[in-house]
């Protein structure tokens, strides 16, 4: 079959009373997805879970839904007969193994949501045989495995006349975070370190022997608060250190020092030393997000976690930081903010992906918009800013992507360098603009002048 041809005959939820599955997946996403296909690189035939009924679909049709695994992957491997996927949580029973990778966000108060969690969980339930082993991978606070899952797992089921389960003895429960980094071409499912840990010594070990079907090295603990945490910590340092860059940058603009030649002078230092960049602020749906996971909890135990807090001040007030700084740009050249035309260069919140979710360039259009400015965008991987995923789209025209034409180039007072795409031609737009700022250093070497204002 190839991934054009027409869908099978078999209704979407119909799995061949042959599939066999070592390993169920429930939640296909960007991580989901490829787990999946690394455990039918390793031989392994796996089943896909997922209330969205266009996956099982897609997956007959051979054709990917994520950007870094190409269709031809998910035909052979269904050709193969090594992967289906279905929205029919009943059919987990046939499973060895069942992992749960569905998104874990913030909700409205910026608070842990897991309600996809506790659903999938408690669509598991009903359907969990003896000896079978559960692994949650979604990114949660310490204590998630143990407090959330484990009683849904254990709890009798009286309409079905099934007593209360236990633990590493009827069912086996372990925690493995994930750590796919989308768009990375040299770290993937199968050669990225997997930490598992179990809620007791065998669920630990039945993990381990899980994933070694699949993935290149296994680094167990004694767990499952540990590997939730480290996972948490993880991400954590990466937010910190963004932070103190973004403060190095706003204190080097007050004392007019280059922050970017500070950066990269510290960068030759070759112990001891990490290499982060300031920016327009944090995006993404994993490093905004997970600290708030820990010092949500650890209010739980009267700990205030004060570098996360702080953290966040400083990574959220970029945004502000940079509308401020093309604002006083144009200042300089006798312009007001209001009624000025800004071409914002990138909405995406890293480069050469489309991914925009948590990106502070959604806040900066807001922001600019708040201003009088008129403002709109081009970002050649986001031809349109779509609602959903806790993004709320600009007003028009800031909603969609404008071409990045000479016009458009010549028509702006001021151009914005959020996103360091690698396909814009960065000399033309410092040629063709009367002023750019720069928030991601694509003009590295280029000093500063009444024309190139930088971060
Ligand atoms: N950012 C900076 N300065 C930096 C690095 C990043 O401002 O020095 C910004 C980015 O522009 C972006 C945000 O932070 O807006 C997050 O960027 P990221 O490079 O951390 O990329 P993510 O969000 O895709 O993070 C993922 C994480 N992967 C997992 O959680 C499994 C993270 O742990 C990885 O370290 C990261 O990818 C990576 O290294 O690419």
């Amino acid at each position: 079959m190839t991934a054009t041809s027409a869908p099978h005959q078999i209704p979407d939820d119909a799995l061949p009373e042959t599939f066999r599955p070592e390993v169920a997946i429930v939640g296909l996403g960007y991580v989901g997805l490829p787990l999946a296909m690394t455990f039918a690189d390793g031989g392994a035939t796996v089943l896909g879970v997922d209330v969205d009924p266009s996956k099982p679909v897609l997956t007959r049709n051979g054709t990917s839904w994520i950007e870094d695994i190409p269709s031809e992957l998910v035909a052979t491997h269904v050709d193969a007969g090594r992967f289906l996927a279905t929205t029919d949580f009943s059919a987990i029973a046939r499973a060895d193994a069942v992992i749960i990778a569905v998104p874990t966000p913030l909700n409205r108060n910026r608070e842990p949501d897991l309600t996809m969690v506790e659903a999938a969980t408690r669509s598991i339930a009903p359907h969990l045989q003896p000896g079978q082993l559960v692994v949650l991978e979604s990114t949660t606070w310490p204590g998630t495995t143990r407090e959330i899952l484990t009683p849904i797992l254990e709890a009798a089921d009286e309409e079905a006349g099934r007593p209360a389960r236990v633990v590493g003895v009827d069912f086996h429960l372990a925690y493995s975070p994930e750590r796919v980094d989308p768009g990375n071409t040299t770290w993937n499912t199968k050669n990225t370190p997997k930490v598992v840990g179990g809620m007791t010594p065998a669920c630990t070990e039945k993990a381990v022997a899980l994933y070694a079907r699949a993935v290149d090295t296994i680094h167990p603990v004694s767990a499952p608060e540990t590997a939730e945490l480290e996972k948490l910590f993880e991400n954590i340092f990466r937010n910190v250190n963004i932070a103190l860059v973004n403060e190095l940058a706003m204190l080097c603009e007050r004392m007019d020092i280059d922050v970017w030649e500070v950066i990269n002078a510290a960068a030759t230092k070759p112990f001891g030393y990490m290499k982060f960049l300031p920016g327009p602020g944090l995006g993404g749906h994993c490093i905004p997000i997970d600290p708030f996971y820990l010092s949500w909890k650890a209010r739980e135990y009267d700990f205030s976690t004060e570098f996360i807090e702080l953290a966040g001040k400083i990574n959220s007030n970029m945004p502000y930081h940079c509308v401020r700084l093309v604002r006083q740009a144009l200042d300089a050249h006798s312009k007001a903010l209001r009624g000025a035309r800004v071409l914002v260069l990138g909405v995406a919140y890293k480069k050469d992906i489309a991914d925009y979710r948590e990106s502070s360039a959604i806040k900066i259009l807001e922001l600019l918009q708040k201003a009088g400015a008129d403002v709109v965008y081009h970002d050649p991987f986001v031809p349109e800013i779509e609602g959903g995923h806790g993004v709320t789209p600009p007003a028009a025209p800031a909603n969609v992507s404008v071409d990045l034409t000479d016009a458009e180039l010549a028509r702006a007072d001021a151009v914005m360098v959020l996103t360091d795409h690698s396909g814009i031609d960065w000399a033309h737009i410092l040629a063709a603009c009367p002023l750019t700022v720069d928030f991601r250093n694509v003009y590295a070497g280029t000093p500063k002048s009444d024309t190139l204002w930088k971060l």
